[in-house]
């Protein structure tokens, strides 16, 4: 297995105010001169982490990451009791990337994305084709109705049933044949009494099955309350509006990235994000170079999920 590129940090930083009350945190690291590359996170809802600037080869890259509307540093943060959702949906993150890009004069960036990172890498391609330079997509998430079936009503219970029982644990047993509905409720309830377990449980679901083997200090971080309210309240208002988007249309649309040098990196055994849908968009876009990993899961820094990226960042830079 190799090792991620060394620690480092942003030479430059900030919050852009993109509208609505709204302040994106941005940052930049590696190479200033470098081949733009911009890392789009998962979730939605996850924010960055130090860790992501570092599949990237730093001599090479001008590394952007940034925390979209209402998590991580990004402000006002969706676990606050003020927060409101109203101005948080895909088409907003979309203009979001393109207001980043024009405020750091880049022409062209490559689109780095996993997870719901890769819904949003592909909203962004589709839309302004232009813009991208190359795609590396991971774990690749559409939305669809058949994957959120999956992960959040019940079809990977099979795999996992004693984690499922504390995902139904805070849903009322009458309310269980909608869990996403369900959640929306308890989510959007005022009552931290109420919306906080809630937001754990959705979080530890999700934070406990993304990894091959389980992986602890990954459950801790993710169902720290603060954390945890804002990405279930986040994810669970995105799935509520299907994206925003058409049943399907990532996939159908895919025909319009056929100039886009293209990879994508797909766990075999991913339990959030199956391989049916990175097969599906694989098929959609026959240039595209699909790196089935057999022994990995979903996350980012699995081994041979970290072997594939890198490996895909470091040919797109030479
Ligand atoms: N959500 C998949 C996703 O993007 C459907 C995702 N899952 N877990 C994460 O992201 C974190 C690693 C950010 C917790």
């Amino acid at each position: 297995m190799r090792d991620m590129y060394p620690e480092i940090e942003p030479y430059d930083a900030g919050h852009l105010d993109v509208g609505d009350g709204q302040q994106i945190y941005w940052e930049a690291s590696g190479n200033p001169n470098g081949k733009p590359v911009v890392f789009l996170h998962g979730g939605p809802g996850g924010g960055t982490n130090p860790n992501q600037r570092r599949v990237f080869d730093p001599a090479k890259y001008r590394i952007v990451l940034f925390d979209q509307r209402g998590c991580g540093k990004s402000t006002p943060h969706a676990s606050a009791p003020e927060a409101n959702l109203d101005t948080n949906t895909s088409w907003h993150l979309v203009s979001d990337m393109e207001k980043l890009r024009e405020h750091l004069g880049i022409e062209q960036w490559q689109v780095f994305g996993g997870s719901w990172g890769s819904s949003l890498a592909l909203a962004y391609a589709q839309t302004h084709t232009d813009r991208v330079s190359e795609l590396v997509l991971r774990g690749i998430f559409t939305l669809r109705q058949v994957e959120l079936d999956w992960f959040y009503e019940g079809g990977a219970s099979a795999v996992f049933p004693d984690l499922w029982e504390g995902f139904l644990a805070p849903v009322p047993e009458q309310e269980r044949g909608h869990l996403v509905r369900a959640y929306s409720k308890l989510l959007n309830n005022p009552d931290p009494a109420v919306h906080e377990p809630a937001a754990v449980a959705w979080s530890r679901w999700e934070s406990s099955t993304i990894t091959l083997l389980p992986n602890p200090d990954n459950v801790a971080r993710f169902t720290e309350p603060a954390y945890a309210v804002a990405f279930a309240r986040i994810e669970n208002h995105y799935f509520m509006n299907g994206g925003w988007w058409e049943e399907g249309q990532l996939i159908r649309d895919a025909s319009k990235l056929a100039d886009i040098p293209t990879v994508i990196v797909q766990g075999r055994y991913d339990m959030c994000t199956p391989p049916m849908t990175a097969w599906a968009l694989a098929e959609a876009m026959p240039h595209a170079e699909l790196k089935m990993i057999p022994d990995a899961g979903h996350a980012f820094d699995e081994p041979g999920i970290l072997d594939a990226l890198i490996e895909a960042t470091d040919s797109f830079a030479a």
